[in-house]
């Protein structure tokens, strides 16, 4: 986020007149409207804000925001946002990327991004395939994917987008998927860290991989597999008669059952934001056996690239004036006569 001064907007000014060409009942409607949502919440300042991506179904996003956008190259968003971060630090800058554009042709670029510390909000739409280009598999696509680049099914294994974040050095780590009523809460506290915030969305694809996320984010049924978690309080899921211990003896968690809502006689864990080896091992709790992490899962901010840059250029500046004519004179010059340009 930058330092703002709030504004007053509705949800109605951040939509544009743009034909939204996702298709009927796409998981990326549901987060476009979230976000709509949560930028009034804000204070946002249409004027002062910019959506940026790179290619794929959920890069078409900064097309239906009321705001500066660019819809740039594959995989290429950070590259764009660090620099629009570091020419205009006063800009609120959202990176929008899909698990194809931010895990496969940019995983280097996002690796950078957030090992910056860059000040943005990066929302990584996760719907486990490729779905502008027909429905091939992506680097979190679950082994066994059946799509036309893996006819007989995948099998590699697939990567975990907040594991990656956290494992090169994110400082704000959250998940949340597209038609839960608590993602604009997640984007809010995304926004308020000082850093690059890393949100993980599960986005449904109706299309190339319907559904795929219903275990935990169905309608009904869903919730009981979604462990919220909140700073300080216990890690409780199933409607609290469920929680997650930390096991000292084997360094792991495990899930145990929760009598009469004593979690403390259960042994149920707290949440701790800035516990950076408690966030490694929510998220790679496996599914099924565990439930689904969400939420705010880690926030420590540091620094950020752009106020190191802007510091140090500050420094080597100061008490000297520019001079663009001694600058281009100084240290080794040629002169070209025109009998050595013969030669060339
Ligand atoms: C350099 C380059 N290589 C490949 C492509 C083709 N391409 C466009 S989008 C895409 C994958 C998009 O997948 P993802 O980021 O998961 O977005 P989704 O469509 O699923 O939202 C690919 C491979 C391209 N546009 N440019
Ligand atoms: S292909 Fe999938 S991700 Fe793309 S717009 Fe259609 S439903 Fe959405
Ligand atoms: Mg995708």
């Amino acid at each position: 986020m930058n330092d703002m001064t709030p504004i007053t907007t509705t949800l109605k000014d951040w939509e544009t007149d743009q034909e939204v060409r996702w298709c009927p009942g796409c998981g990326d409607y549901a987060i476009l409207k979230a976000v709509q949502r949560t930028l009034p919440q804000l204070g946002a300042d249409p004027k002062n804000t910019v959506f940026v991506s790179g290619i794929g179904c959920s890069s078409r996003f900064p097309y239906y925001v009321e705001s500066y956008g660019f819809h740039t190259i594959h995989g290429r968003a950070p590259a764009f946002a660090t620099g629009i971060k570091l020419a205009n630090p006063e800009l609120d800058v959202w990176m929008v990327t899909g698990d194809g554009d931010g895990l496969s042709i940019g995983g280097n670029h996002l690796m950078h991004v957030l090992r910056r510390n860059v000040n943005l909000q990066i929302m990584l739409f996760n719907n486990e395939i490729y779905g502008l280009t027909k429905g091939q598999y992506s680097p979190t696509s679950r082994e066994g994917t059946l799509s036309p680049s893996t006819p007989l099914g995948s099998v590699d294994r697939p990567a975990n987008p907040c594991a990656f974040a956290l494992g090169v050095g994110a400082r704000f780590v959250a998940r949340g998927f597209d038609v839960s009523k608590n993602l604009p809460d997640v984007l809010k506290a995304a926004h308020a860290h000082q850093g690059a915030a890393f949100v993980e969305i599960f986005q449904n694809c109706i299309v190339y991989n319907k559904d795929v996320f219903n275990d935990f984010a169905a309608p009904k049924g869903g919730e009981e597999r979604q462990l919220w978690l909140q700073d300080g309080q216990p890690l409780l899921f199933a409607n609290g008669t469920k929680g997650i211990s930390l096991n000292r003896d084997k360094c792991c968690l495990e899930v145990v059952d929760v009598v009469d809502g004593d979690w403390e006689a259960a042994g149920v864990a707290l949440h701790d934001v800035k516990n950076r080896a408690l966030a490694h091992m929510l998220v790679e709790m496996p599914f099924g056996a565990f439930p689904m992490a969400l939420g705010v899962i880690y926030d420590d901010p540091r620094p950020t690239f752009e106020s190191a840059v802007i510091a140090q250029n500050a420094k080597a500046s100061e008490g000297k004036v520019a001079d663009l004519a001694k600058l281009l004179a100084k240290g080794q010059t040629w002169t070209v006569e025109a009998s050595d340009a013969d030669h060339i």
